[in-house]
């Protein structure tokens, strides 16, 4: 199914002959009020943009928030990788706000080469330091990356990424290790004891930072807040708070979106290649 012109509701009056070019293979099958997406990381191997490209064919919105490292400067000035697929996520995002989709850009850590950019615009897309959104049914959310928090919280960020399979390795590694320093006469030492302490840290770190964020939030005054940065997506109410983390496009492809009523959820997408011929599927992780 290719989207008609009627289809696309108020955006389907005044289109002129250059815009027949400029349709694309979006499929739309929903249309939200927004969508917040962040932690993208285009430039490195990482970032899953088919998935995103995916994900954006089928998902149109009248707001999209792009809320911090979308591009991944720190890498791209070590090594140099850009493929297609990375190219057509920006061409994506482009045509999108050509066509109205009103897009903000919040810069992040690993983009703060675009915070030079604050208060311009590129293509439609704006850039600002951070935002406020105001949802269908009224509630202000505080739209920020969420790496300003890093100075408050005293922990290392990669602890933040240690996950349950790596644990599970370790307490295998473990055994193995032991087995050696008793071979030679050490007594034995706990490397699985040393980083599930780690591991608690870095849980510790988690929490402190989704606390510290959603503070500020309300002492700026605002309802809620919707960041990123910390790649692990979230939504609660946190002291009366509402915290939203829209993940990652890394490792869990998340976005936080909003429905017309106002209502927000947490979705994750998994492509029709990973899903045994059902399909593409969007999942909602919290609603
Ligand atoms: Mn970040």
């Amino acid at each position: 199914m290719r989207v008609t012109f009627d289809a696309m509701g108020p955006w389907s009056s005044g289109f002129t002959a250059d815009d027949v070019d400029d349709h694309d293979d979006d499929l739309e099958s929903r249309r939200y009020r927004a969508i917040f997406i962040s932690d993208l990381h285009l430039g490195t191997p990482g970032c899953q943009a088919s998935a995103l490209l995916d994900f954006m064919k089928f998902h149109a919105s009248d707001y999209l928030y792009l809320v911090g490292d979308i591009v991944d400067g720190w890498q791209l000035r070590r090594r140099w990788y850009w493929p297609q697929a990375h190219n057509d996520v920006v061409q994506k995002l482009l045509r999108r706000a050509r066509k109205g989709c009103r897009i903000i850009y919040v810069p992040g850590n690993h983009d703060e080469f675009a915070r030079a950019f604050i208060g311009h615009q590129f293509g439609g897309i704006e850039v600002v330091n951070d935002a406020v959104h105001t949802t269908a049914d009224g509630r202000n959310l505080w739209v920020t990356h969420g790496d300003y928090f890093d100075g408050v919280i005293q922990c290392a960020k990669w602890l933040a990424y240690v996950g349950d399979n790596l644990y599970e390795f370790t307490l295998k590694l473990n055994r193995y290790l032991n087995s050696l320093r008793a071979r030679i006469g050490l007594p034995y030492w706990s490397l699985s004891a040393y980083l599930k302490q780690k591991v608690k840290k870095a849980l510790n770190y988690v929490t402190d930072f989704e606390v510290a964020v959603a503070n500020e939030a309300r002492h700026r005054g605002h309802q809620g807040v919707v960041c990123g940065h910390i790649h692990r997506a979230e939504m609660r109410e946190i002291n009366g708070t509402l915290y939203c983390n829209d993940g990652d496009w890394v490792e869990s492809r998340t976005a936080l979106v909003e429905h017309h009523d106002g209502r927000l959820e947490l979705v994750q997408w998994a492509p029709a290649h990973e899903t045994q011929g059902q399909g593409h599927q969007i999942s909602v992780l919290v609603a």
